[in-house]
């Protein structure tokens, strides 16, 4: 690839003229090669302009290629778990020119989404879905008639780790009359390296000699050129007999084969076509290198699991100087080590966002008290409350879009028990580049109905320790919910003072209007505020509200604005209206937050310019309601 010599002779390039896959089913075992490499030599260059998943996608280039050579896609369905790795599918399947728009608003999305595409079977961007998803379909298959369709879950060892992976391998290993091939990509790495008693259990398959051994086993069945029904016996025979005597997966009633090396067409795209043959469930093992082709991603799958724009020749430049503003992760990875460092009850907990939720200096101080849980928000949001039971301070760092994952936990096994577990909820808001799946969107609404909650919405990064220490030092649960990104650069103290539950900052007085902002918001809303000279409150807390400032505002003003960057629906601004009702008040009342519709990926200021949820949007919102 680009770090390497140039090849001396030119040849043809296939990929321009790659418009579907019936496309890439007509080219001969030479020509596939040779699409492999034009296929990863362009996603590392449409992905170092537009940024996204790299070190994924260019680790499952083979896998795509086979498997749309193999398969008669669309018809037969491929459903890729996360759908990271999709972008070759994407480029395969008539999106190549689209990919100069992937996740930028109004391009392509960055994961599988049925509207985009009759080839994105399933939409995707949450982990561990796939074998629910392509078994519901395998189903449907055999209760329409459709016998011959071939159903094709595409998961990763790191999504795997995943409890919903194995409710439906247990489902699907009892189910008759069905095509599905479950393929799992194991490249021994989930975002950081792979956790939990499955990967070590993976890890033994792999090693050494044994693995070795096995593939070159393998290859010998392959090149002999038997029939095909004497190729499925044989390979079966070799890999189950000879290279796993007896795995987890036989025991879910998957036929299991492999491990065979994911980027060697010579032996997927054979395997491939005799499990298509084969019918029945099955269940392939790959082994594949994340970042394969690439040298620095290979070196550092980490960084370059979701680099921004990079120039391809010198890899992702780091440590830009001058002062950099933290972000709201970098504020909660420095309060947890600190407040660590103050309590040895602290423990953090994370389902699989080490990195991305700011725990990566929390492990190297604290690593007996750090724990990765794998891709198990469920798991994560319970073993915390286990912990909780016996006097330790769990703090879970988690994304809200994942949170959504771990919603009867919280309930159940937390909030009911009234236990004290800190939620660290990051990615609150609209997160950007990876759009509705995974915008943050819900979390004020879905926690603040559930009783034995509190709920904080920092408006800046001071306030963020502050709420955060105010969260820990609660006697129960709290939630803390931050966005992505930096906020305005507010010096954030070293010391762990709490700030007062249910205390509002009331920024300037007014009249008439009072406009409560929740979170960063507040930053927004200042100019409506100063437009409408109406007073402004950074409300700090969803709840409990302050009902003393409530009482006073809704004694001096008419008008009451709300304004929150999630969901307008049982939102922040929800919670003042139920209080005003409760309260006999009577004000008009306008809520500005997310509407009733999911919201698509793009740069978050333009996605907030266009929902009028920037400073102007926000300002002319409000002149507009109050004129009328
Ligand atoms: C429910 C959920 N939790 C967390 C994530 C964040 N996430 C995206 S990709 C990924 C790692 C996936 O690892 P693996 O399946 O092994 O795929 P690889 O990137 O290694 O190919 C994680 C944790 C997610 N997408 N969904």
């Amino acid at each position: 690839m680009t770090q390497h010599s140039e090849s001396p002779t030119p040849v043809e390039p296939l990929l321009p003229n790659i418009n579907s896959p019936a496309d890439v089913r007509t080219l001969s075992r030479e020509q596939l090669e040779q699409l492999s490499e034009e296929l990863r030599e362009f996603i590392l260059h449409s992905v170092a302009q537009t940024g996204g998943h790299l070190s994924s996608n260019l680790g499952t280039v083979e896998l795509t290629v086979a498997l749309h050579h193999v398969f008669d896609t669309p018809v037969d369905k491929i459903v890729w778990d996360v759908g990271h790795q999709s972008y070759g599918h994407k480029i395969l399947t008539g999106r190549r020119e689209a990919m100069s728009g992937l996740r930028q608003l109004d391009g392509i999305s960055g994961f599988p989404k049925r509207s985009e595409s009759e080839y994105d079977t399933f939409g995707t961007g949450h982990s561990s879905t796939s074998i629910s998803a392509a078994l519901g379909m395998a189903v449907a298959a055999r209760e329409l008639g459709l016998k011959e369709r071939q159903h094709i879950a595409v998961i990763g060892d790191g999504a795997l780790t995943g409890g919903m992976a194995f409710e439906a391998m247990n489902n699907a290993g009892v189910t008759e009359g069905i095509n599905l091939l479950v393929i799992l990509n194991d490249n021994d790495m989930s975002i950081s390296p792979p956790v939990g008693a499955l990967n070590r259990h993976l890890a033994k398959i792999l090693t050494g000699k044994f693995v070795t051994g096995a593939r070159a086993k393998l290859k010998q069945v392959l090149q002999n050129r038997p029939t095909m029904f004497e190729l499925a016996q044989r390979i079966e025979e070799h890999t189950k007999g000879m290279f796993v005597p007896a795995t987890m997966f036989e025991s879910f009633g998957l036929n299991y084969i492999g491990p065979i090396d994911g980027h060697d067409l010579e032996s997927l795209i054979p395997t491939l076509s005799n499990i298509k043959d084969l019918g029945g469930v099955q269940f392939l093992h790959i082994v594949t290198k994340k970042g394969q082709g690439y040298a620095y991603a290979e070196e550092d799958p980490i960084s370059y699991h979701g680099p921004s724009k990079f120039n391809p020749s010198e890899g992702i430049v780091g440590g830009v100087s001058g002062a950099k503003k933290q972000t709201f992760t970098e504020v909660f990875g420095r309060w947890i080590c600190d407040m660590a460092a103050a309590d040895d009850k602290l423990v953090g907990v994370t389902p699989a966002m080490r990195e991305g939720s700011g725990l990566v200096a929390f492990e190297q101080k604290f690593p007996t008290r750090y724990f990765d849980v794998g891709i198990a928000e469920q798991h994560a949001a319970t073993f915390a409350a286990g912990m909780a039971c016996d006097g330790m301070k769990p703090v879970l760092a988690i994304y809200s879009t994942f949170l959504q994952r771990a919603y009867d936990q919280v309930i159940h096994d937390i909030a009911l028990q009234k236990l004290d577990v800190t939620f660290a909820i990051d990615r609150a808001g609209l997160v950007g580049a990876d759009g509705a799946t995974h915008a943050g969107a819900y979390d004020i609404a879905y926690l603040r109905c559930v009783p034995n909650i509190l709920i904080a919405t920092p408006s800046d990064e001071a306030e963020c320790r502050a709420l955060l220490t105010s969260a820990y030092q609660y006697q129960g649960c709290a939630a803390v919910r931050y966005p992505r990104g930096a906020g305005v650069g507010a010096p954030v103290p070293e010391t762990l003072d709490a700030l007062p539950i249910g205390q509002a900052n009331l920024i300037k007085h007014g009249e008439k209007v009072a406009i409560l902002a929740f979170g960063t918001m507040l930053h927004s809303a200042q100019l409506a505020a100063e437009q409408s000279h109406a007073t402004l409150v950074d409300m700090r807390w969803v709840k409990p509200l302050d009902e003393t400032l409530l009482h006073e505002l809704l004694k001096t003003h008419t008008h009451i604005v709300t304004v929150e960057d999630s969901c307008i629906a049982g939102g922040a601004g929800s919670a003042v209206a139920e209080w005003c009702a409760a309260q006999g008040y009577q004000p008009k009342i306008l809520h500005v937050g997310l509407p009733d519709r999911f919201i698509d990926h793009g740069d978050v200021a333009l996605l907030h310019a266009r929902l009028s949820l920037d400073a102007q949007g926000i300002a002319d919102t409000v002149t507009n309601w109050m004129d009328r």
